[in-house]
């Protein structure tokens, strides 16, 4: 291996982070997705996983969503029948059919099938008819069904239990979703009324002085201005007024109202990340679903609106996140009261960590890969995605976990259906978006950020790129790209190289210090030569040339079985290593390791062979 300065590496890679920034639109740096409707996926190990999560999961959750306690979609029909009392499930449980909706969306966007879209017209027709009662377009089942005086939690309500706002961003989220795999606007119609009556409704002063009781509705209200400033013609279509204006002020106010006093509501202290101002917030706090999803939308605005201060308090608490308050696994929250973060460096080995932590944590690392356009929040996906999130349904697909402790001994298992099932519809948001999360471009290049076997169509430089990726990841590490412009012509083809393959890491680093650096080396060639001519910017390979269809880049990611060290401060880790090969972290169970499993010993020179 032959090194020169600033972290440019002949023949193998070993990646500094840093190097050259680009200025968009907003931030430097800052990426475009590559869409869920550009991209097609062909892949061993993830076709086989999304059939079953298309065919078997998503059925079997809306069948016990509709059985489950009455049945949440019976909310819906008894405030249109102008009921009362009677609610199924818990406040959130409006938003956990809309979370289903959106996950289901993304499926449809790339594997179309009439009968679920069927099954979701039908719900939403539905939905529509309960928001029919109300002249403003309020909907809330809950609040509707069992105390209809107490809307946003005022006269004497209860809004941390409410869940409204969350309830509004899970529509507003499902319904754009709904919309990009549909091309229909039945429910964006829905939840703009929605929208724009919490607008009228929440905001400064005269308006009620309210934030989100659970985040989400940040990013929400975020993606839908980004949506409407990109299509005034869906606007101009649509029965009901949009100025899209209105809900980025509301998403910022909602950030930003955070941590001082207001008149309507109580502070809801750390577990709601209420305590202090987000941009002075420097640690992750309190429930953990909550602070991430959080996280996710201060990162997402911050694309938005350009501002340093959340750009900073984002890129501030990932690091604590990731650095000092995250497990092996991508998991967070390590304690089961207030399903919330514990001190810096406080990740016993069986921690609660939610399915759900898993999912936001993997969210808020997405939006700050597109915003920083680095891959070390690539990486960090990759790890809920592969890991974290990825225990939270049996193979079979119809079982799930609630909690995900790295160890157990108490017959942890996954059940059929939970009291709170908010874990599987967050499941498959992020896996229904996973096919969106692979590439990404700036106006100069493509990244390719997940090794997934798949085709993306690009629009780069004015022409179309088509990449297609054919591997057998994450079970090896050879990728194989092949590049194939419309027509030649020259732009940057970057490629996410995984930390776990860097082979030197700056000690001083949060992130990389915790997550061991690790020895493994990445190799490339370009038709068959090996690469002598790309640098590592920010964590990826970066290849500049003129492209010409048939090219074809192989990178190859070395991967030894390695011991993982936990921070020497993780009193729990003391004495013990977790054993990783590639992204995944192995297991040793029960059933393979009977009673042993509780203190396997493993021998020092041990070796270990992939199998
Ligand atoms: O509050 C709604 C959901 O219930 C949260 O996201 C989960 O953590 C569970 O508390
Ligand atoms: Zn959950």
């Amino acid at each position: 291996m032959k090194k020169i300065s600033c972290g440019l590496i002949l023949g193998t890679l070993c990646c500094l982070p840093g190097g050259i920034g680009k200025t968009t639109a907003q931030t430097a740096n800052q990426l475009t997705p590559v869409p869920i409707q550009a991209v097609t996926i062909d892949d061993a190990f993830w076709s086989p996983k999304r059939k079953v999560w298309q065919e078997v999961t998503i059925p079997d959750c809306f069948d016990k969503f509709e059985n489950d306690r009455g049945g949440a979609l019976n909310n819906f029909d008894r405030v249109r029948d102008g009921k009362t009392g009677g609610h199924a499930g818990p406040p959130w449980y409006d938003g956990l059919i809309y979370e289903m909706i959106r996950g289901s969306a993304d499926f449809l966007a790339a594997h179309p099938d009439p009968a679920l879209e069927k099954r979701i017209d039908g719900y939403i027709a539905r939905i529509a008819a309960a928001q029919a009662r109300d002249t403003n377009g309020y909907l809330n089942t809950w609040t509707e069904l069992e105390h209809p005086d107490q809307r946003w939690g005022l006269n004497g309500g209860n809004d941390g239990y409410q869940h409204e706002m969350y309830n509004v961003g899970a529509l507003c989220e499902a319904a754009l979703h709904y919309y990009q795999a549909t091309g229909k606007t039945s429910l964006l119609q829905v939840a703009v009324r929605l929208a724009n009556f919490t607008c009228d409704q929440i905001g400064p002063s005269p308006k009620y002085e309210l934030v989100t009781n659970h985040a989400l509705a940040e990013e929400a209200f975020g993606n839908l201005y980004l949506f409407f400033q990109a299509h005034p013609e869906i606007k101009r279509a649509l029965p009901v007024a949009v100025d899209e204006r209105r809900y980025l002020e509301l998403a910022q106010y909602w950030v930003e109202a955070r941590g001082h006093p207001r008149k309507d509501q109580k502070s809801y202290g750390a577990y709601n990340q209420d305590d202090k101002p987000v941009f002075e917030q420097t640690e992750m706090e309190g429930h953990a679903v909550r602070a991430a999803l959080l996280c996710a939308g201060v990162s997402e605005l911050a694309g938005i609106n350009g501002r340093d201060d959340y750009h900073a308090a984002a890129d501030r608490l990932w690091a604590n996140m990731c650095g000092e308050k995250m497990y092996v696994t991508g998991g967070i929250g390590a304690t089961a009261e207030g399903e919330a973060f514990g001190k810096n460096y406080f990740l016993p080995n069986d921690g609660y960590l939610e399915t759900c932590g898993a999912v936001a944590a993997g969210f808020f690392s997405r939006n700050l890969n597109l915003l920083n356009g680095d891959a070390r929040y690539a990486d960090a996906l990759e790890r809920e995605l592969l890991n974290g999130a990825l225990a939270g349904v049996s193979l079979a697909g119809n079982s799930y976990t609630y909690v995900n402790p790295l160890a157990s001994a108490n017959g942890n298992s996954r059940w059929s259906w939970n009291g709170c099932p908010c874990c599987p519809p967050m499941f498959l948001k992020l896996m229904g978006a996973m096919p969106g999360y692979i590439y990404a471009q700036d106006k100069t290049g493509v990244y390719v950020n997940l090794f997934v076997g798949s085709q993306a169509k690009i629009q780069l430089a004015g022409q179309t790129v088509t990449l297609k990726q054919t591997t057998d990841y994450p079970w090896n590490g050879d990728v194989k790209i092949e590049v194939r412009p419309a027509r030649a012509g020259e732009f940057d083809l970057h490629l996410r190289i995984p930390g776990w393959c860097q082979g030197a890491v700056s000690p001083d680093d949060l992130y990389e210090a915790s997550h061991r650096p690790l020895n493994g080396t990445a190799h490339l060639k370009v038709n068959g030569k090996i690469a002598d001519n790309f640098e590592i910017v920010r964590g990826y390979a970066t290849l500049h040339r003129r492209w010409k269809s048939g090219d074809v880049v192989q990178l190859t990611l070395d991967m030894p079985v390695q011991f993982i060290k936990a921070n020497t401060k993780v009193e729990a880790g003391k004495n013990r290593v977790a054993l990783m090969r590639g992204p995944m972290v192995y297991c040793f169970e029960g059933a393979d390791n009977g009673a042993a499993v509780q203190n396997l010993v493993i021998p020092a020179g041990t070796e270990f062979t992939p199998e």
